[in-house]
C-alpha cells in the first residue's frame, strides 16, 4: 500500500511536525543504508578487497582432518565435521558444518561453537537456525544413500546421475560437479568469513586478523538507527560463489531492476533486507518489499542456483568482469547460520522443480483470483462499493473482485468496521456474491493500541517485544501500535478465532466464503522505527533478535492468515482455497500467498521496470505476481493507464490500485475510445484464462514460472538471455509453444520491434484477434516491426501451439464455469501442434482428490484430437455439459486458416476429427 509521508494529518500534533520534517528531509538514501553504513556489509567488503589484493593472502580458515565422519541421522545422509577459524593470537573458533542432499542438492550448514558468551538473558545465545523451517516444505526429500570418499585432504561424494561434489579442505573449497566438470566453486575466492563471537572487552588484537576491519562492530553508527544495542557485536557471515563458465544471473528479488543481473563492482551491491520503500527509483540495487535469496546462473547446457537460507539483511556482490568466462558472487549477511543449497541441472526448469520440492511450489490459486481485481484506496462505504461493483456490469467490463483499503476499519483497528460505513458486512458480500464477486480486504500486523485485539495480544505474550522483552511499541497507521508475533506459535490460534466460520463472526461477514485477505505492511513498516522497519534488538519467540528473523517475518505473518483463513473453511462445506496477498515475502511465500510490486508510481518507466520485476520473481519460485496497473501514486495520463492495462492482463495477478490523493481511475472514468480500449484488454485477459489457470497448474506441479523469460525456452539463443521486455504465456518451454506478447511501454509509440528468437513460424496475434492470417518466419532469430495504434496488444502466436480459450462475456469467472471452449491451432513449420488444458471445479481442494482432469490436444493439418488424461472416471462425467465450440487452424504453408464451428465435441471424450484434403471435415467421438 501506501507512503506514510504524504498521510500525516490526523494523527498527535507533535507526529504530524515530525511527518512534515521528515517528509522535507526524506530522501530514500538517508532512510535506507548503502554496504558503506551497514557495518557488517562495510567490514565484509573491505575483507574481500584485503583478500584479492593480497597475492599471498593465507586463509585462516581450514577443515580438521580428524573431525570428519558420516553422521549419525538415520533418517539423512551427511558428513560432518568442523571448520577451524585461526586467530591472530593463535587460539581457534569452532565451526561445525554439515554437509547432505536432497533431492540431487547439496545442502552446507555451518554454525558456531560460541563459547563465554554474554548476553542479556532475554537472547537466545545461538546464531539462528530456523530460516529454514519458515522456507522449506515440512517433509523434505533428503537422501539416505549417497556414494562418499573421505580421504585425508579431501570428501567427495556421488549423487543423482551425474553429479557430484568434492569438499577440499584446505584451503576450504566446495566443489560441486556435473559429468565431471566444476559447476559452482563455493568460497573461489577465499572470502569465508564468519564473525565469532567476542565480548566489547575482548583484546582486539587477539581477534582481529589484517585483512579484517573493526568498523561499526559494537555500535551502529547510521543517523537513523535509534540506538541499535547489537548486544552480540559483529556476526556476520560472508562467502563467495563462482559460477564456472557462466555470464547471465538472475533471481535475488525484489528489485526495480532488469532480468539480467548486473555486474556491482564499484557499485552498490544488491541488498536483500525488507523494507517499506516508496517512490522508488527504477534501475536500482536498493532493497524493496520482499526477499528471495534464490540466484539462479544459466548457460546452454546447465542451470546452477543458490539458495542461500539466511533471513537477515543481506547485500550480495556480483563480479561478472574478474574472469570472462565466469561469474561470481559475494553473499554477506548481518548473522545467522551459514546455510545454503546449491541446485544443479540440465536447465532452469529442471532447477526450479528442485527448488520447488524443497521451498514447495505456489499454490493453485482459485480461479477467481486470476480475474480482474478492483482496488483503491479507498472505496468509502457500502454504497461506493455496490456502486462500483454495478458500474462494471454497466459497462459490461469482466471483474471478479473489488478491495477494501485500511478505511475499513474504525480508527484502523483490524477486525472492526466502521459502522456507519459498513453497518452490515455480510449484506454487502451477499450482494456481490450475486453476481459471484468477491471481496479481498486488508489486515495488517500493526494493532493499535487500547482495544480488544492488542489487549488481547498484550495479555497472551504474542507481540514483538522490545530489549527488555516487554511489548514493542511503535507507530503506524493507527497511530501507538503493538505488532503480532506470528512467529510464535500461540499466535496461530489467537488468529485463527479472528476469521472462525461463525454466524457470530460480524467481522468475517458470519459465514460468507466470498471474502478474502490482503496483508500489508509487514516487512515489518514501523514509522518510527530504524529504516522505517522494527529496532534490530526487538525479540522475536524463542528469544530470537529481530535482527536475525528480519526477512522471514513477512512470510510467517501472511501464512498465519492463509491457515486461518484455510481452517475457517473447514466449516463451509465447499473448503474453498484462500486468496491472501501479501507484500513482503520470502522464499517459501509462493506455497501461500501472492504478491505485488508494491507502491509503484503512475510513470511510464515504473510500467517498463514491472516486466523484469514480475519476470524475475517467477524465475525464483514465485509466479504469482503483479504491479499496481495504473500505478500507486499520482494521476497517469489516460494513455499510459490504457497501456497499463495492456501490459497488466498478462501479470499472472491483475490489479489496479491507486492512492488515496489520485483521482478515481476505474476504467469507465477516461471515456472513449480508452475505456473501449481496457474492456477489451480486460475481457482478452478472461478469455486466456483457461490457459493462465493451466499454467498455474504446471507451477503448482512442477514450479515453472507462469510468465516465462524468452530465454527460458531458447537456451541454446544467448542473445535473448538479457531480453526482458516481451515474454511467453501458456504452452509449454519444452514444446517451445505459447503466446509471445511484447506490451507496447513507450508513450505515443507508434511501433514495437519484437525479436523472434528462432526460425520457428509465428502467427500475428494482435489483440488474440486472427482475422486475417499473416505469418513472420526467417531463417534465424530476428527482429520484426510492427506498427501499432493505442488499441493494439503485439502478440505471436508460435506454431505448434494449441491454446483453449473461453470467448463469451460474463460479468466474473464463476459465471464462466460452464462455457464452451474455443480452440486455435497454430501448426509448427513441421505441421504439428500440442497442448494441454488443465481442469477443475476452480475454487475447492476436490481437486487433490482426484476430481480434475487433463486434457490433451494433437493436430496436423489433417488430424486434430482430443483426449483426457489423468482424470477420474466420477469427475470426467461431471463435465459432460462443457463443450468446444470453434476450432481454428492456423496451417503455414499454405496460408491459410480452417475455422471449424459447432464441432459439438464434449471435453470429457476422446475425439478426432479428419480433414480431407478437398476440406470435408468429419468428426468422431471415440
Ligand atoms: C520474554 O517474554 C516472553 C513472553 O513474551 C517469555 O515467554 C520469555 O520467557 C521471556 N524471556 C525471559 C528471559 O524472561
Ligand atoms: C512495477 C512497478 O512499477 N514497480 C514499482 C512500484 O513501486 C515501487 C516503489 O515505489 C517501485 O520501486 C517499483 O519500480
Amino acid at each position: 500500500m501506501h507512503i506514510h509521508r504524504t498521510n500525516c494529518v490526523g494523527w498527535t500534533n507533535w507526529w504530524v511536525l515530525l511527518c512534515l520534517l521528515s517528509f522535507v528531509t526524506a530522501v530514500k538514501d538517508h532512510t535506507f543504508k548503502t554496504c558503506d553504513q551497514a557495518g557488517f556489509c562495510h567490514r565484509n567488503r573491505h575483507f574481500a578487497s584485503q583478500v584479492r589484493q593480497n597475492a599471498n593472502y593465507i586463509p585462516q580458515y581450514h577443515i580438521e582432518g580428524s573431525s570428519v565422519g558420516l553422521g549419525t541421522d538415520p533418517g539423512k545422509f551427511s558428513v560432518i565435521g568442523t571448520i577451524l577459524k585461526k586467530l591472530p593470537n593463535d587460539a581457534t573458533v569452532e565451526l561445525p558444518f554439515e554437509i547432505s542432499v536432497l533431492d540431487n542438492t547439496v545442502r552446507v550448514t555451518v554454525d558456531e561453537n560460541r563459547k563465554g558468551i554474554n548476553v542479556p538473558n532475554v537472547y537466545s545465545t545461538k546464531r539462528y537456525s530456523e530460516t529454514s523451517k519458515w522456507a522449506f516444505l515440512a517433509d523434505l526429500p533428503y537422501q539416505k544413500d549417497v556414494k562418499n570418499t573421505i580421504e585425508k585432504n579431501r570428501v567427495s561424494l556421488e549423487y543423482g546421475q551425474d553429479l557430484s561434489v568434492q569438499i577440499d579442505f584446505y584451503p576450504v573449497k566446495i566443489t560441486v560437479l556435473k559429468k565431471g566438470e566444476p559447476v559452482v566453486v563455493v568460497n573461489d575466492q577465499n572470502l569465508l568469513n564468519v564473525e565469532h563471537w567476542r565480548s566489547r572487552s575482548d583484546d582486539s588484537e587477539n581477534h582481529l586478523s589484517p585483512e579484517e576491519s573493526d568498523y561499526d562492530m559494537f555500535e551502529d553508527s547510521f543517523h537513523s538507527s535509534k540506538e541499535d544495542s547489537l548486544p552480540f557485536g559483529p556476526e556476520a557471515v560472508g562467502l563467495d560463489f563462482a559460477f564456472k563458465g557462466f555470464t547471465h544471473l538472475y533471481g535475488i528479488p525484489e528489485h526495480a531492476d532488469s532480468l539480467d543481473l548486473k555486474d556491482t563492482t564499484g557499485s552498490l551491491p544488491y541488498r536483500l533486507f525488507n523494507v517499506d520503500i516508496f517512490e522508488y527509483e527504477t534501475d536500482s540495487r536498493m532493497s524493496m518489499y520482499g526477499t528471495i535469496p534464490f540466484l539462479m546462473a544459466v548457460k546452454p547446457d546447465t542451470t546452477a542456483a543458490l539458495f542461500w537460507i539466511n533471513s537477515a539483511d543481506t547485500f550480495i556482490d556480483i563480479d561478472k568482469n574478474s574472469n570472462i568466462e565466469d561469474s561470481s558472487s559475494h553473499w554477506i549477511s548481518e548473522n545467522g547460520l551459514l546455510d545454503f543449497l546449491i541446485i544443479v541441472g540440465d536447465t532452469p526448469a529442471q532447477v526450479n522443480e528442485k527448488y520447488g520440492s524443497i521451498t514447495g511450489n505456489t499454490q493453485l490459486p482459485p480461479m477467481f483470483s486470476l480475474g480482474y481485481h478492483q482496488c483503491r484506496w479507498n472505496y468509502n462505504d457500502e454504497t461506493d462499493v455496490l456502486d462500483i461493483n454495478a458500474k462494471f456490469d454497466e459497462h459490461q467490463i469482466p471483474y471478479d473482485t473489488i478491495w477494501l483499503d485500511i478505511e475499513y476499519a474504525d480508527q484502523k483497528k483490524y477486525f472492526t468496521w466502521q459502522n456507519e460505513k459498513f453497518p452490515d458486512p455480510k449484506r454487502m458480500l451477499s450482494e456481490l456474491d450475486h453476481t459471484g464477486r468477491n471481496l479481498v480486504f486488508i489486515v495488517d500486523p500493526h494493532i493499535k493500541t487500547g482495544y480488544s485485539v492488542s489487549k488481547d495480544l498484550i495479555s497472551k505474550k504474542i507481540t514483538i517485544n522490545d530489549k527488555t522483552n516487554s511489548s514493542y511499541h511503535g507507530h503506524c497507521w493507527p497511530g501507538e501500535s503493538v505488532w503480532v508475533d506470528s512467529m510464535n506459535p500461540n499466535s496461530q490460534s489467537y488468529w485463527d478465532s479472528k476469521f472462525e466460520w461463525s454466524p457470530k463472526n460480524h467481522f468475517m461477514g458470519g459465514e460468507s466464503d466470498n471474502i478474502h485477505l490482503w496483508n500489508d505492511m509487514n516487512e515489518p513498516s514501523v514509522f518510527n522505527g530504524p529504516e522505517d522497519s522494527s529496532p534490530r534488538d526487538n525479540i522475536h519467540y524463542g528469544g530470537w533478535e529481530h535482527r536475525s528473523v528480519h526477512n522471514v517475518y513477512g512470510l510467517t505473518f501472511h501464512e498465519a492468515t492463509y491457515n486461518a483463513l484455510a481452517k475457517r473453511q473447514i466449516g463451509n462445506t465447499n473448503r474453498e482455497r484462500p486468496f491472501v496477498l501479501t507484500r513482503a515475502y520470502y522464499a517459501g511465500s509462493q506455497r501461500t500467498a501472492a504478491m505485488w510490486t508494491g507502491d509503484n508510481m503512475s510513470k511510464w518507466e515504473y510500467l517498463k521496470i514491472s516486466i523484469p520485476m514480475v519476470l524475475t520473481s517467477g524465475v525464483s519460485g514465485m509466479p504469482f505476481a503483479g504491479a499496481d496497473v495504473g500505478g500507486f501514486f499520482g494521476n497517469p495520463s489516460k494513455e499510459l493507464l490504457t497501456r497499463w492495462y495492456q501490459t497488466g492482463i498478462w501479470y499472472p495477478f491483475f490489479r489496479a490500485h491507486a492512492h488515496i490523493d489520485s483521482r478515481r481511475r476505474e476504467p469507465w472514468v477516461a471515456g472513449e475510445p480508452y475505456t473501449s480500449i481496457m474492456r477489451d484488454a480486460i475481457k482478452l485477459r478472461y478469455s486466456l484464462l483457461p490457459v493462465i489457470y493451466t499454467s498455474f497448474y504446471e507451477s503448482s506441479t512442477i514450479g515453472t514460472p507462469v510468465m516465462r523469460p524468452i530465454f527460458y525456452d531458447h537456451l541454446d539463443n544467448l542473445d535473448s538471455y538479457s531480453i526482458d521486455d516481451q515474454f511467453y504465456i501458456g504452452g509449454s518451454a519444452v514444446e517451445g509453444s505459447g503466446i509471445l506478447v511484447k506490451p507496447v511501454t513507450d508513450e505515443g509509440a507508434t511501433e514495437v520491434s519484437i525479436y523472434i528468437p528462432n526460425d520457428e513460424v509465428h502467427y500475428d496475434y494482435t489483440n488474440g484477434q486472427l482475422d486475417e492470417v499473416k505469418i513472420y518466419r526467417a531463417k534465424a532469430a530476428h527482429y520484426i516491426t510492427k506498427a501499432v495504434s493505442l488499441n493494439d496488444i503485439p502478440m505471436l502466436l508460435t506454431g505448434g501451439s494449441i491454446l483453449a480459450l473461453k470467448n463469451r462475456y460474463r460479468r466474473s469467472t464463476k459465471l464462466m464455469k460452464n462455457d464452451p471452449y474455443s480452440l486455435v491451432i497454430a501448426l509448427d513449420s513441421q505441421g504439428k501442434a500440442s497442448g494441454s488444458l488443465y481442469i477443475d471445479d476452480g475454487e475447492s481442494f476436490l481437486y487433490s482428490n482426484d476430481e480434475y482432469a487433463n486434457v490433451a490436444f494433437t493436430s496436423t493439418s489433417n488430424l486434430i484430437s482430443g483426449t483426457s488424461v489423468l482424470a477420474s472416471a466420477k469427475y470426467l462425467d461431471s463435465l459432460s455439459g462443457l463443450e468446444i465450440e470453434k476450432i481454428t487452424l492456423l496451417i503455414e504453408v499454405s496460408g491459410h486458416k480452417a475455422v471449424i464451428h459447432k464441432p459439438q465435441l464434449k471435453i470429457n471424450t476422446k475425439w478426432e476429427i479428419r480433414i480431407s484434403d478437398d476440406r470435408e471435415i468429419e468428426h468422431d467421438e471415440l
